[in-house]
């Protein structure tokens, strides 16, 4: 539409109106984030893990387009299908290495990955333990039910000695994993431990783990009600359990605070990480350690002026000239 301006110029509306870019934004509503209806087994744990996920997007407000919500396979890992936004659900224990190259690509986006023990553990150990040495910028949450739930009841890497599965009718035999050991050693940047039962502690940790820059990950109990039942009770207080949190160090120079926690302290984790089940929850270990988003990001920088600033394109050709 034209309209005329007092010196008789003429001028488009279009010209004068606020770009799209900074026009108010619509708050992000839990109604905004939700898909499918989840399709759990009523009393699954994972629900509570959705539902603290949609209270965090909604309360940080994070803009729609930038979340991006992978996972592995196996129940916990359909998560993605539960949220409205950029998403796969993608190969069986391959999930970090896609977080890895969306982060890389993408350093704007929060990468959110979702899976469970098998998925995380068994066959993505091995990615796991390159995405936390690498330090790659994203927040993995474990939905850790010591048992494979999407296939029907076989052995977990988590699964305690002694528990009876199509894969171990007679119990099983084998040392379990313990997560917060294997990142430790691995060398994630962010580690902590939560229950699905406890809403407002998870919530807590996602805001700290996507805050995090670097590997976050959180290891969560969360039962699998149809194939391990009631197997968390123990750090159910609702159950007659008890769910012992980490106290933290404040730094205060008082003397209880020697007794707390110090998160950067390795070591410290580790023994925290060797109390016997249901051991305690909260963050483990927190370290502040380049990201390979930043340093590739540098060396990207320092390439690019070594070849005098060519486009991506000239520098990909110059690689391909060397190559002949
Ligand atoms: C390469 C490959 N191997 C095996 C499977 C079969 N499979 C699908 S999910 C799964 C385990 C899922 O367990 P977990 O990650 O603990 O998730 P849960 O269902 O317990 O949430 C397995 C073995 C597969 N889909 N792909
Ligand atoms: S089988 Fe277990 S893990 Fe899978 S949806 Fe049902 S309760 Fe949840
Ligand atoms: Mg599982």
């Amino acid at each position: 539409m034209n309209e005329s301006k007092p010196n008789g110029e003429t001028a488009t509306a279009v010209a004068t109106a606020t770009p799209a870019s900074e026009q108010p934004r619509e708050k992000l509503t839990k109604k905004a984030i939700t898909a499918d209806h989840p399709t759990w087994c009523p009393g699954c744990g994972d629900f509570a893990v959705l539902a603290s996920f949609y209270k965090v997007l909604e309360k940080r407000n994070l803009e729609h387009e930038k979340i991006v919500t992978l996972a592995g396979i196996g129940c916990s890992s359909r998560f993605p299908y539960f949220v409205n936004g950029h998403g796969a659900h993608y190969i069986h224990g391959r999930a970090v290495p896609l977080a890895s190259g969306i982060s890389l690509a993408r350093p704007d986006l929060h990468v959110f990955l979702f899976g469970g023990d098998g998925d995380g553990f068994s066959i993505g150990g091995n990615h796991l333990d390159h995405g936390a040495r690498k330090n790659i910028n994203m927040t993995y949450f474990i939905m850790d039910n010591f048992v494979y739930g999407l296939t029907k009841k076989q052995t977990s890497p988590t699964s305690p000695i002694g528990f009876k599965s199509k894969t171990d009718p007679t119990g099983a035999i084998d040392q379990p994993v313990n997560p917060m050991k294997k990142l430790i050693a691995g060398g994630a940047t962010f580690i902590a431990r939560t229950h699905a039962a406890q809403v407002p502690h998870m919530i807590q940790l996602i805001e700290r783990a996507m805050d995090h820059q670097g590997f976050s990950v959180i290891e969560c109990l969360s039962e699998c009600v149809e194939f391990f039942p009631d197997v968390f009770d123990p750090a159910n207080p609702k159950k007659g359990g008890s769910f012992e949190v980490i106290q933290e160090r404040k730094w205060d120079n008082t003397p209880e605070d020697e007794l707390r926690h110090d998160v950067t302290d390795e070591l410290a984790a580790y023994k925290l990480a060797t109390l016997p089940f249901p051991g305690v929850f909260g963050v483990f270990y927190e370290t502040d350690r380049p990201t390979k988003n930043a340093l590739e990001k540098k060396w990207i920088e320092n390439t690019r002026d070594k070849v005098g600033n060519a486009s991506d394109l000239e520098v990909l050709q110059k690689t391909f000239d060397r190559m002949k």
